[in-house]
C-alpha cells in the first residue's frame, strides 16, 4: 500500500526533474512597496518594479491589490484603477522615449497570456518601472501594495514578441484621456482614432482591449486593406464600488491569443478606432490596445484565420447618469466668470451664469486637480494641473456637476447655465 501511494509523488519529482533540465516555467511574485490612498481619493505615481532576476521571458502576468496581510482588495476598499508596466531604457514601438509599456491592467482584470511557444525576452538585468492609478472607496486613508505575478520561461528559447501599444491619444503623457461630448442624440457614436504604419511585416499574435465607461467597441482596422481583424468588446455589469466616484467602466474586454494571429505587412496602415456613446457625455475616456508583435513573413493583406478569443459577454454600455459624490455647498453665485482651484476644494460651488459665458478656473493648489464634468449638457474636463487656468464656453444652457476626477469626494460644483 505505501510503495502504491508513494509512486505518484516518485513520477512528479522525475518529471518535474526533466522538466527542470529542458526549461523551467515558474511563477514569479512580486509586491511593491505601500501606496497610501487618501480617503475617497485617488493616487497616481510612478515607481521602479521588482523584474525577475535571471534572462528569460514573461509568458503571461496579472497584478491585484492586497493589504499588508496579503489579502486581495475589493473594490469597495481599494480599486485598482490601472496599472502598466514598462520596461526602463528599452524604446518603445509607438512612442518616443525609452519607457517600453509591455502590460496593463485596468478596471477590466484581464489577465494577459501569450500563445504557447511566444515570450516576451527579458534580461536579469533589466529594470521595470510601473505607473499606477488607485481608488480608494472609504473614507479613511487605506494602505494598498500592488502583487503581480510573472509567469516566466528560462532555459528554452521562444519566439520573441515585442509589445505594441495603441492608444488613440498617442504619446500624451501621463493622462492619455478625451472626452466624449455626448451631444449626438440617441443612438450616435463618438469616435476617436490614431493610425501607425507597420515598419515591418509579422503577426499580432495577442491583445486586448481599454475602454471606459461609456464605450461600444475598439476595433483593430487595417486602413491599406480595408478590413478590421480584430474588435475588442466590452462586458458591463458586476457590484459597482460605492460611492461612486467615476463611472464605472467594462469588468471585461475581448481578448485574443493566436499563434496565426493578425497578419500585417511592412508598409500597411493600422487604425485603432475607439467608438464611445454620444448620446450622453463620458468625460476622461480612454481607448487603448495593447498587442504582442512577432515580426516574420507575411503576404501584404494577408488574410488570417478566424482568431481564437476571449469574448466575455460584451453588450452596449449602460444609460447611465452619474451623481455627484457630495453636494455642492454655499451661497449661490450669479452671474460669476470665475474661480479658484484649491487644494480639495474650489472657490465657489454653487454658480448661476448667462449662457454663452466663457468661465475661467485660476489653480493655486499645492497638488494637481482638475475639472471635471460628471454629468450635463456637454461633456469637457481640464488636465491635472496645479497652476495657471482652465477656460470653458458653456453654449448650452443646463445644469453642470462637475467634480474633480482626482478628489471626487472632496471637490464639487454645480454650474447651471440660463437659456
Ligand atoms: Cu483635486
Amino acid at each position: 500500500m505505501r510503495r502504491l501511494a508513494l509512486l505518484p509523488a516518485l513520477l512528479i519529482a522525475v518529471l518535474t526533474w526533466c522538466g527542470s533540465a529542458l526549461g523551467a516555467r515558474e511563477t514569479l511574485t512580486f509586491t511593491t512597496q505601500a501606496i497610501s490612498v487618501p480617503g475617497y481619493g485617488v493616487a497616481t505615481a510612478p515607481m521602479l518594479a521588482r523584474s525577475p532576476a535571471v534572462d528569460g521571458y514573461v509568458v503571461a502576468m496579472d497584478a491585484e491589490v492586497v493589504d499588508s496581510a496579503g489579502n486581495v482588495q475589493g473594490d469597495d476598499d481599494i480599486m485598482l484603477h490601472h496599472v502598466v508596466f514598462a520596461k526602463i531604457g528599452t524604446p518603445d514601438y509607438t512612442c518616443a522615449g525609452a519607457l517600453e509599456r509591455f502590460y496593463a491592467i485596468g478596471e477590466e482584470r484581464v489577465r494577459f497570456a501569450l500563445p504557447p511557444g511566444y515570450g516576451y525576452a527579458n534580461r536579469g538585468s533589466d529594470a521595470w518601472g510601473l505607473l499606477y492609478m488607485l481608488m480608494n472607496h472609504r473614507k479613511e486613508k487605506l494602505t494598498g501594495y500592488i502583487r503581480y505575478r510573472v509567469e516566466y520561461v528560462t532555459g528554452e528559447t521562444l519566439t520573441p514578441v515585442r509589445p505594441v501599444w495603441l492608444d488613440v491619444r498617442n504619446c500624451k503623457g501621463l493622462d492619455p484621456s478625451f472626452d466624449v461630448p455626448g451631444t449626438g442624440g440617441r443612438g450616435s457614436t463618438f469616435t476617436e482614432a490614431t493610425r501607425l504604419t507597420m515598419r515591418e511585416s509579422g503577426r499580432f499574435v495577442a491583445g486586448g482591449g481599454h475602454l471606459h465607461g461609456g464605450g461600444i467597441r475598439l476595433e483593430l482596422r487595417n486602413r491599406s486593406c480595408g478590413t478590421t481583424p480584430f474588435t475588442s468588446l466590452p462586458t458591463w455589469g458586476g457590484p459597482e464600488p460605492k460611492p461612486l466616484l467615476h463611472e464605472p467602466g467594462p469588468v471585461k474586454m475581448s481578448q485574443f491569443a493566436s499563434p496565426r494571429g493578425v497578419p500585417v505587412s511592412a508598409g500597411e496602415t493600422l487604425e485603432l478606432a475607439a467608438v464611445y456613446d454620444d448620446a450622453r457625455p463620458h468625460t476622461r475616456a480612454m481607448g487603448i490596445m495593447l498587442l504582442y508583435f512577432a515580426p516574420g513573413v507575411t503576404a501584404p493583406c494577408e488574410f488570417g484565420p478566424p482568431l481564437a478569443l476571449e469574448l466575455g459577454n460584451p453588450g452596449p454600455p449602460p444609460p447611465f447618469s452619474m451623481p455627484l459624490p457630495r453636494k455642492p455647498r454655499g451661497p449661490l453665485y450669479r452671474n460669476l466668470r470665475s474661480t479658484w482651484v484649491g487644494d480639495y476644494r474650489y472657490g465657489h460651488e454653487r454658480i448661476v451664469i448667462r449662457r454663452g459665458t466663457t468661465f475661467t478656473w485660476r489653480f493655486v493648489g499645492a497638488v494637481e486637480h482638475d475639472v471635471t464634468l460628471v454629468s450635463g449638457p456637454v461633456g469637457f474636463s481640464s488636465p491635472w494641473t496645479r497652476r495657471g487656468t482652465f477656460r470653458h464656453k458653456f453654449v448650452r444652457p443646463g445644469t453642470y456637476k462637475l467634480f474633480c476626477s482626482l478628489h471626487p469626494a472632496h471637490m464639487t460644483q454645480e454650474i447651471v447655465v440660463r437659456r
